[in-house]
């Protein structure tokens, strides 16, 4: 089972984050706090997708809207590019929350900072509404030098198994690095698939997975080796989008090459 703990009970979420390798953290951003995450990416004009990778970059949010943009005429580009620079910034604020950097810096006891985000869209009835990830550890992903490194998954619009649920398993995070089968190339993305993103591993024998109930506001904190994944949204007329982010001890050192190209924010 996955605990909820309120963002104040610094004891409690370490412990969690030890025992379970994953807690979800309430009361550090509001319902009002994720309005407003939602209504800078409407601003960009994007409907309910696509998966956005990145958005806290303006180069990546520039590359990842290239569509809309040429759409449109000379002057509205120029005002559109203004806006992905004030989302991406906006976006970079978010990840620099001193609350949220506190806790993991405690739980790491060293500094951390800030890698690669993303921004999910799972409206249902909506292509992106079917996405859904196979069982894997970011870790994969970064190839980390050591095991300090926490995503933050954002719950902008609340979910739960039914709604497009994330699901962690809770206590995987002790097997350390699985192997891995690269099931999934982001590039594909454009074609149109978006089920079984990621790359899949196998659960050790005896742990099981759970599906979060989470509230707008809620942070799940999902340590890199901790097996994650999610389903589609099911719920008919929901939405459920997420802006996650990945923490890491400025320390860390990552293995270069195909797999993803960490930038610490600071
Ligand atoms: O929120 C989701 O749908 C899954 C996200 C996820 O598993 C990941 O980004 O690693």
């Amino acid at each position: 089972m996955v605990k909820v703990i309120d963002y104040k009970n610094l004891k409690a979420i370490i412990k969690q984050l030890d025992i379970a390798g994953t807690c979800v953290v309430r009361g550090l951003f509001s319902e009002s706090d994720c309005k407003n995450i939602a209504s800078k990416m409407e601003w960009l004009g994007l409907g309910n997708g696509p998966h956005i990778i990145n958005p806290d970059r303006e180069q990546h949010l520039t590359a990842q809207t290239a569509d809309h943009l040429a759409k449109l005429q000379h002057l509205e580009r120029i005002q559109y590019l203004k806006k992905i620079k004030s989302v991406s910034r906006f976006l970079r604020q978010v990840m620099k929350n001193e609350a949220v950097l506190k806790i993991l810096s405690k739980f790491s006891k060293a500094p951390v900072t800030v890698l690669n985000s993303q921004y999910l869209f799972k409206k249902h009835g909506t292509k992106y509404g079917n996405q859904s990830f196979v069982p894997h550890q970011d870790a994969v992903t970064y190839k980390p030098s050591n095991e300090s490194l926490v995503s933050c998954q954002l719950s902008i619009s609340g979910m739960n198994k039914k709604r497009g649920g994330l699901f962690v398993v809770p206590g995987s995070h002790k097997y350390g690095l699985l192997e891995a089968e690269q099931s999934y190339d982001f590039s594909k993305q454009a074609k149109g698939n978006v089920k079984g993103v990621h790359n899949l591993c196998q659960t050790p024998k005896g742990l099981k997975r759970y599906y979060p109930e989470a509230l707008p506001g809620d942070l799940i904190f999902v340590r890199a080796y901790c097996i994650h994944g999610s389903d589609a949204n099911r719920a008919k007329g929901t939405d459920r989008q997420i802006f996650a982010w990945m923490t890491a001890r400025r320390d860390t050192k990552y293995l270069r090459g195909r797999y993803a190209d960490p930038r610490p924010l600071f």
